[in-house]
Order: C-alpha cells, then structure tokens, then sequence
C-alpha cells in the first residue's frame, strides 16, 4: 500500500500541471472577495515617518495630506538629542478603517553629530518586536499591532541648492531600513525655475552618492504608467495647508500671500495631490510588502545569521533549525567551557600576584618596624647618658651650694667679732662673698640669665674689693 502511494505521488510530482475547465459554476472565484471583506474587517495599519528639521512643515504636511489636524506639539530648538514622537490615530473611510501611526523626529538637524543614530534605533526596534513576536510559540502575527514603518517622508529645506551633507548621510542610512519619499518642504517659497533646478540637484546627488530612494513599483500594468511619470516627479516638491482661503469664489485649502495665494491641491502650484496619490491610492499596500519582504527580511537575515543560524550546512545541505540548534548548543558550551577554563586561570594568576605582593609588603613593614626599633634604641640610650650627666651636674651643684652656704656661715661669725669702726668693711667683705656664692650658683642654673647677673654683680664686686684694698 505504502509503495503504490509513492509510486502515484513520484508520478503526479513528474508530471506537468494540467490545466482543466470546470463543468459549472464551483465558487471559488469568490476568493479576492472573501480576502477583501476579512480584511476590511480587520482593518489596516500603515505607519508614516516623518524626517526633517525643526519647523520644517511636517505636522502640517501630515495634517493637509489626510484633510484633519492632528495633535500638533511644536518642537523646540534645544533638545539635547534627536527624539521620535509616534501618535496613533484611527480613521475611517466608508467601511475601512486605518490605524494610522504618524512618527515625527523631534529636534532633528538641531545636533552636530548622529542625528540619524537615533533614526536607525527606532526602526530596528520595530524589526525586533516583530521578529520576537514572529519567534514566538503562541503567536498572534493576525492581531499583532505592527508598529515597523511603511513610508519614510524626508523633508528637504527648499533653501539651497542641493541636499546637506546630513540629509545625504541620513538617507544612506536609512535606504536598507525604510521606503524613502524625499519631499522638498515649503516649496511656495522659491520659485519655479529655481525648484525645479533644485529637484534634479537632489537626483543626481542622491544617483551619485548611490542613494537607494522608493521606487513607485512598475511591474503592475495597471499602475506602470502613472508610477513611472511619478517616479520622475521625485522629490515631490509640496506645500502644506489646513486652512481654507477664498480664490474667486470657491474656498480652497492654501496658503495666502499679498501677491495671491498657493493652492495645496492645485498641481500647478505643488506636488501635494500627487504625493497623497502615490502615498494613499496607488502604492500603500507595496510600501507595507516592501517593508516587509525586503527590509523586515534583511534585518531578519541578517539579526538570525548573527544568533548562527543559517540555511546551509558547509557542504550545501540545507540545515534544519534543529541541527542548527544542535549545533549552537555544542558551540555555545564549548565556548562556556573555554571561558570558565580562561577565568579560572586568571584567577590563580591574580591570587599569586596579589600573594606576592603581600609577601612584599609585609617584608618592607617588617624592615620599616626593625628600622624604628633601632631608632628608639639610640635615642633612649641617648636620653639615659643626658639624665645621668644631669644628675652628676646636680650634684655638683648641691655639693658647692652647700661649701658657699658653710663659707658665708664662717663668713658671717667672723664679722660679728670686729670693732664697729670697721663694721662697714666687714659687710663690704660679706657682700662680696655671698656674690661669689650667687654668681657661681647662677652659673650653674643657666645661661641667659646667669651672665647678666654674673655681669652686674661682677661690676659690684670689682669696685668693693677696690675699696677693701684701699681700706
Ligand atoms: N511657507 C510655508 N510655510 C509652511 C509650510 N508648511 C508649514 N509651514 C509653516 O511652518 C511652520 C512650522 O510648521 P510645522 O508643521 O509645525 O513644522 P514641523 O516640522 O512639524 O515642526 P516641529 O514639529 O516643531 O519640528 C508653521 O508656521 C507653518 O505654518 C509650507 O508648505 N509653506
Ligand atoms: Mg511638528
């Protein structure tokens, strides 16, 4: 039985297909109706980014595209990095909805460096949240709020005569990651022959630099001819307007001047109604396939090949994902195992220098200790050898204190005994020796002092041994 099946299923695979007519009516050619009410019943998201300086007419731009003013919050100048302010809105037209997600950079051009960084970051983060929840066991990709980026709006100053060299490094950037639409902002403020020199500068430089910019697709034959006139409309030149202005009779939305007034919709005045064309009637459905199956699939290549996994085997065999798996799983623990064994090894190599150190120090502690021992040693010796001399100095003092008190005692006795004619000279002779008796003292106790009290008495006492010569 097992056989005969493979027999009849190696047949038909050989076989051609075959092309039948039906005998009646079956039905299924109600298939685009039936997709069409399920998803006009779901509903459909498209996301627009808007890139340009501050003030450069975006918010309106948006505003006059969908006929509505949205929130509108005006950026300042000083924003000390470039931000993405994302508002979502739902709106209806006859029976379809569309959750429309409007991103607005906020404080871009107003930096010196990177104004793109910030750019690039959002957009990936998009292609994450999609390719986990993609990844995932129990997904829901049906009802997954898809939040990546169909169209990116670059808005170019009309000041110049080309682009800046930031809006040519932000659009490179920017090419593998999003469908570009370059639009020349506020172009009521040059003139037509100065635009249009303006526009072509911005093609060639962005053909030369090898800026990859949308292309309205051609392939289809019934949008071929009004996308490829459209696609040498590029960069629509548009200007932005919610307000309503009267021209003759009729009310128009435009922009109102003292020399007359810009229509918005009128496409001799701008490329509005050409952009809303392209953006909302012709091309929305490829700019939401282009994200995702070239941009969304080239971050998904490229995020997967970084996480090792791949297609192919070295010998061209297709890989399974479980063999990829099984393979990452040996790499990834052979690697664990390497750098625990590397770690490891270290680690003892920092315990021994960090040993060796210690040991080091400790052996310079150990010097430094004996080293003030030997110190301490020298100067207590040194006081010992002071105290004692002290000591013996004292003693010597005491020992002629005492002779120079006995000597003035005798000294004393003696004068009580002469005859009182030579009471004066006796006191004369007293005087001198309780001097010598002081002076010698002094000297001892100190130096300053002493020699002042040496040099007064010395005096004194030269002049009375004078007179007791006389005498
Ligand atoms: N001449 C002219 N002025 C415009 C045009 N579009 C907008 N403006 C004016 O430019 C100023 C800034 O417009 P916004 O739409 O707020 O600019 P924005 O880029 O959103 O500004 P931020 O969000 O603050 O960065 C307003 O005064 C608008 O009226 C235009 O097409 N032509
Ligand atoms: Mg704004």
């Amino acid at each position: 039985m097992d056989v005969a099946i493979a027999d009849l299923h190696s047949v038909t695979s050989a076989e051609e297909k075959r092309s039948l007519e039906l005998g009646g009516h079956v039905g299924f050619n109600s298939l685009p109706c039936q997709l069409v009410s399920k998803l006009a019943a779901r509903g459909f998201g498209f996301n627009i980014l808007c890139v340009g300086e501050t003030g450069i007419g975006k918010s309106t731009l948006v505003n006059t595209l969908f006929g509505r003013p949205f929130e509108n919050e005006e950026a300042g100048h000083y924003e000390d990095r470039v931000r993405l302010r994302s508002q979502t809105h739902e709106l209806q037209e006859n029976a379809v909805r569309l959750r429309l997600t409007v991103v607005h950079t906020v404080g871009f051009g107003d930096q010196i460096n990177n104004d793109y960084k910030p750019i690039l970051d959002y957009l990936d983060a998009q292609f994450e949240k999609y390719l986990e929840e993609e990844l995932k066991i129990r997904r829901s990709l049906a009802d997954y709020d898809d939040t990546r980026i169909h169209a990116c709006l670059y808005f170019i100053a009309p000041n110049g005569h080309s682009l800046k060299a930031l809006d040519l490094v932000t659009m490179k950037k920017l090419e593998n990651k999003v469908n570009i639409i370059p639009v020349v902002a506020k172009a009521d403020v040059v003139s037509k022959s100065d635009l249009k020199n303006l526009k072509k500068n911005i093609m060639n430089e962005l053909l030369s630099y090898g800026v990859q910019i949308y292309q309205f697709p051609t392939e289809d034959e019934d949008v071929a001819e009004i996308n490829s006139s459209m696609n040498s409309c590029l960069p629509f030149a548009v200007v932005g307007s919610t307000e309503d202005v009267k021209v003759g009779n009729r009310m128009v939305k435009g922009r109102l001047y003292p020399w007359g007034a810009v229509q918005v919709e009128n496409e001799d005045h701008c490329d509005l109604v050409k952009l809303r064309e392209m953006l909302l009637r012709v091309n929305t459905e490829d700019l939401r396939e282009q994200t995702h199956s070239r941009h969304y699939e080239l971050y998904r290549r490229c995020k997967l090949e970084e996480m090792g996994f791949k297609d192919t085997g070295p010998d061209s065999q297709s890989f399974s994902l479980q063999e990829t798996y099984e393979a990452k799983r040996k790499e990834f623990f052979r690697e664990l195992q390497h750098k625990e064994e590397s770690m490891r090894q270290m680690f003892v190599n920092k315990v021994k220098e960090t040993e060796a150190e210690l040991k080091e120090k400790e052996k310079e502690l150990h010097e430094r200790f004996e080293q003030l021992k030997r110190v301490h040693h020298d100067e207590k010796k040194h006081l010992e050898e002071k105290r004692r001399e002290l000591e013996e100095e004292m003693n010597a003092f005491n020992r002629r204190k005492v002779a120079a008190e006995t000597l003035m005692g005798q000294a004393l006795q003696g004068c009580s005994q002469q005859p009182l004619k030579k009471d004066k000279d006796k006191k004369n002779k007293s005087l001198l020796w309780v001097s010598a008796g002081l002076l010698s003292l002094c000297r001892k106790l100190c130096v300053g002092l002493p020699i002042f009290i040496y040099l007064f008495f010395k005096e004194k006492t030269k002049k009375m041994y004078k007179r007791l010569v006389i005498v």
